[in-house]
């Protein structure tokens, strides 16, 4: 379908078609275009902007990634739809890998999404086939198989659009999380050490930017931007900014 440039709806629009054709590529299962009509709804009432909130753990995220000693980018199929030169980008500037993880893993569906991102620049794809032979503890989810090399031995794991417990399980082996989740409700907010509400179109390249500019910064600098950072608080921050971008609308 050709959208007109015009439209006043063209990114929304041009975001939908990109995951219905990776839905006929193979790459996005059908739930995922049911989660990202969620997110949507999200997006909706934050104005579809980068709030303050957002910024803010976008910088707490750019330092924890900076300071990690093996950071590990999870990929799954909406995000190797949407951003996946985003997600390789930031792999190599933070000296990371990729690793493919999905709720609903089957089929050649793992290799489809390492393809993507291989031919995005990904030198390695961690998490495909035997190499996921890694299992987090307490997760019944396909999600639970990892690469142990990856995530298996990751101190900082990257998860966006997340499905659910696997954040929770992740801390319980001791990992620091960083989601990217529209809904500053979810569970996968709540697990997260830094939770990024924000839409992943948005936050993937102001996070590749942040990450750039804080690379000059010492150690200390970026341990004090990361423990100077409250996921608590910084949702709380992100559910005002809605209840204030809606309240505009009161008397319409
Ligand atoms: O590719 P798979 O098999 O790993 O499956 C991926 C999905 C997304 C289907 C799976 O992880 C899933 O079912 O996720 P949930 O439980 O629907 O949660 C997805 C979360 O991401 C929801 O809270 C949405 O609000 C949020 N979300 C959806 N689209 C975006 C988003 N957050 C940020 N940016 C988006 N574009």
């Amino acid at each position: 379908m050709i959208i007109p440039r015009s439209h006043p709806r063209y990114l929304s629009l041009k975001t939908r078609e990109q995951l219905v054709r990776a839905n006929r590529s193979g790459i996005v299962v059908p739930e995922g275009l049911i989660a990202h009509g969620r997110g949507e709804a999200f997006d909706y009432i934050l104005g579809e902007r980068t709030r303050p909130s957002a910024e803010k753990a976008i910088e707490a995220a750019a330092a924890l990634l900076l300071t990690a000693e093996k950071p590990v980018i999870s990929v799954n199929g909406n995000t190797a739809a949407l951003v996946p030169r985003e997600l390789v980008r930031l792999a190599r500037a933070v000296g990371g890998d990729v690793e493919v993880n999905l709720f609903h893993r089957g089929g050649d569906r793992e290799k489809r999404i390492a393809r993507t991102l291989r031919r995005s620049g990904a030198s390695r794809v961690l998490g495909v086939g035997k190499e996921a032979s890694g299992r987090i503890p307490g997760l019944e989810s396909m999600r639970r198989k990892i690469d142990p090399s990856g995530i298996g031995d990751a101190d900082v794991v990257f998860v966006p659009l997340e499905d659910g417990d696997r954040a929770s399980a992740l801390r319980r082996m001791g990992k620091k999380v960083i989601a990217v989740d529209l809904n500053p409700l979810s569970r996968t907010s709540r697990s997260a050490n830094v939770t990024i509400v924000d839409n992943v179109t948005r936050a993937l390249p102001l996070l590749n930017r942040q990450v750039r500019g804080l690379k000059r910064y010492n150690k200390r600098r970026l341990v004090r931007i990361v423990s100077g950072f409250n996921n608590e608080k910084n949702l709380i921050m992100a559910v005002k900014e809605i209840m204030s971008y809606l309240n505009k609308w009161n008397g319409v």
